[in-house]
């Protein structure tokens, strides 16, 4: 007879769900993982488009829980290929035997809360049923795909792909018109790439995005070995960080600085390339009129790649930079000089709908082979609202943040007891770096299980007041800044009908004392019966 009841379900294996299993184990927990995708690896599973990298640095974006691991593996290049990140992800599953309490292919349907028992009860979409004590969603921020639902989506007859969700045999674009749609951080990986094999590529973009090179290429020995002598010193640096990444921050105000210096900030930042570009002054993501600098900066950069002028200015972001994420390309803006390439601007002349054959737009058909949506993800809530979760009282999740998700230290919910979200809304998560982001979750939900256990707890809750303070506080630290003004996917502003809220925590190393002195206080914000 197959085993139905376990200490902790977890739903999703990856590098959230693969820790979590570890550490839960080795505390003497049984443990049952589901997993939707057919093997392990999560983002890195799904998404295996071309160009698909880590837009932080490799060194910096791997586990450190176990310092044999973080000495053996080794990376070959600053900004790793998606393929080397899963091959790591394997590497990590085979090490500490992981395999073995993950069901893969294995969509979850519903999860209802017991009150008698104070037990979940999952329940897969095959309708097979596991009870267990506590459950933890380690479903993703970015793992639901949006398709925007544009008037005869389904109509069209060649290939149609969705950068979030790839295929595994590689589609060949040789000799075909390719249109894709969306320029964010996905789009401005995959275009370069496509455009190399493609007949003509049509970019159907609507906001251009600011990107900075990433200049990527293979290790120096040297630096990783000094990187990794003190890889200890590093953590604890990024830690102590606003982002859990070493960005470098210079504490310099913008406007303090005379305008060659400033100038020669961002230059030294642009040639080192990638998101430390946006901690060259302390209050680009403050002060409107420094970031107006930066902005004009990348800008200039824009139109010194791209050869005709008016497309520079349609790739030329007039937003905030840094309010939605950066990208980190590799000859993204080079890539518009091609004469395979075609850049239409949709703000100007919306899509009129896709057809049998392509896309019509303005009245005119672009005839197209195969179209890709590059149209990011319903992020944050998306992969939780798929489920149908039942917390107390028979309240759904859906009902609950039908007005915005509201969590407990993005990592509990009131009217939803012993079940946690890894990274969840109200947790630093995308605006961390996520290696340690997910880790300290990992850690912090496993203590309070095992504090649970220690004490015979049968229940443990985040209260409504708790709550809702937590939600103030988020949305507060984000009013002093200048994240509400633009449309980005962090206040699920891409999603029609998604109500607006902030969604992470700002301050990786403010969330990690407050998470501390929390626990310090005997769960403050908990009740535990
Ligand atoms: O998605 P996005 P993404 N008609 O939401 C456009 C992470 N990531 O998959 O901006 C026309 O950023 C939309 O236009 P607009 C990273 O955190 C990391 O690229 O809404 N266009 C936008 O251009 C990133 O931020 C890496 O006007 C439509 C694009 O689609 C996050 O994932 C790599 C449209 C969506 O951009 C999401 O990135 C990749 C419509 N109806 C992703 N609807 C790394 O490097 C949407 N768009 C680690």
């Amino acid at each position: 007879m197959t085993k139905n009841s376990y200490d902790v379900v977890v739903v999703g294996a990856g590098f959230a769900g693969l820790y979590m299993l570890h550490n839960l184990r080795n505390r003497g927990f049984s443990v049952k993982v589901f997993e939707a995708g057919g093997d392990i690896g999560g983002t890195w599973y799904w998404n295996r488009y071309p160009g698909a990298r880590c837009d932080v640095e490799s060194l910096e974006y791997s586990y450190q829980f176990s310092d044999e691991l973080q000495q053996e593996w080794v990376w070959s290049e600053r900004y790793a290929t998606q393929g080397e990140i899963l091959r790591y992800a394997h590497h990590v599953a085979d090490r500490f035997d992981l395999r073995r309490d993950i069901q893969f292919d294995t969509h979850i349907a519903e999860m209802d809360f017991d009150e008698a028992s104070n037990s979940w009860k999952t329940t897969t979409s095959d309708g097979e049923t596991v009870v267990s004590r506590f459950c933890v969603m380690a479903t993703g921020c970015l793992s639901s795909t949006n398709i925007p639902s544009i008037e005869g989506r389904n109509t069209f007859s060649g290939g149609t792909y969705h950068t979030g969700n790839w295929p595994h045999t590689e589609p060949d674009f040789t000799g075909k018109k390719v249109g894709i749609i969306g320029t964010g951080s996905s789009g401005v990986q995959s275009i370069p790439l496509i455009a190399e094999q493609a007949e003509h590529l049509y970019v159907f973009q609507r906001t251009p995005s600011y990107a900075i090179p990433a200049y990527n290429g293979p290790y120096d020995p040297e630096y990783e070995r000094e990187r990794k002598a003190n890889y200890k010193f590093y953590r604890e640096e990024a830690k102590n960080s606003r982002s859990g990444f070493l960005l470098a921050i210079n504490e310099d105000m913008a406007m303090d600085v005379s305008d060659a210096e400033r100038q020669a900030v961002y230059e030294k930042r642009w040639k080192r390339g990638g998101l430390t570009f946006l901690g060259a002054f302390n209050d680009l993501l403050t002060n409107k009129e420094a970031n107006d600098t930066a902005a004009d900066f990348v800008r200039g950069k824009i139109h010194d790649v791209v050869d005709d002028p008016k497309i520079a200015e349609k790739l030329s972001p007039q937003t905030v930079v840094g309010c939605k994420r950066m990208c980190v390309d590799t000859n993204y803006y080079q890539t518009y000089n091609r004469e395979n390439v075609t850049l239409l601007d949709v703000s100007e002349q919306p899509i009129d709908a896709i057809t049998e054959t392509g896309i019509r737009r303005g009245g005119i058909e672009i005839e197209l082979d195969e179209l890709v949506f590059a149209t990011g993800f319903d992020a944050m809530t998306g992969a939780l609202a798929k489920i149908n979760i039942q917390g107390r009282n028979k309240t759904t999740l859906k009902e609950k943040w039908a007005e915005g998700a509201k969590t407990y230290l993005g990592v509990a919910i009131s009217g939803f007891p012993n079940l946690f979200i890894i990274t969840g809304p109200g947790s630093p998560s995308v605006l961390a770096n996520m290696m340690p982001a997910i880790e300290h979750h990992v850690e912090w939900i496993s203590d309070c299980i095992n504090h649970c256990r220690d004490t015979n707890c049968n229940r443990v809750e985040a209260s409504n007041d708790a709550e809702e303070a937590w939600v103030a506080q988020t949305n507060e630290l984000a009013s002093h800044t200048l994240f509400p003004t633009c449309n980005s996917w962090y206040l699920g502003a891409n999603i029609p009908g998604k109500p607006r809220i902030f969604m992470p925590y700002l301050g990786f190393q403010r969330y990690l004392a407050a998470c501390e002195e929390i626990v310090n206080e005997g769960y403050k914000g908990f009740s535990l019966s």
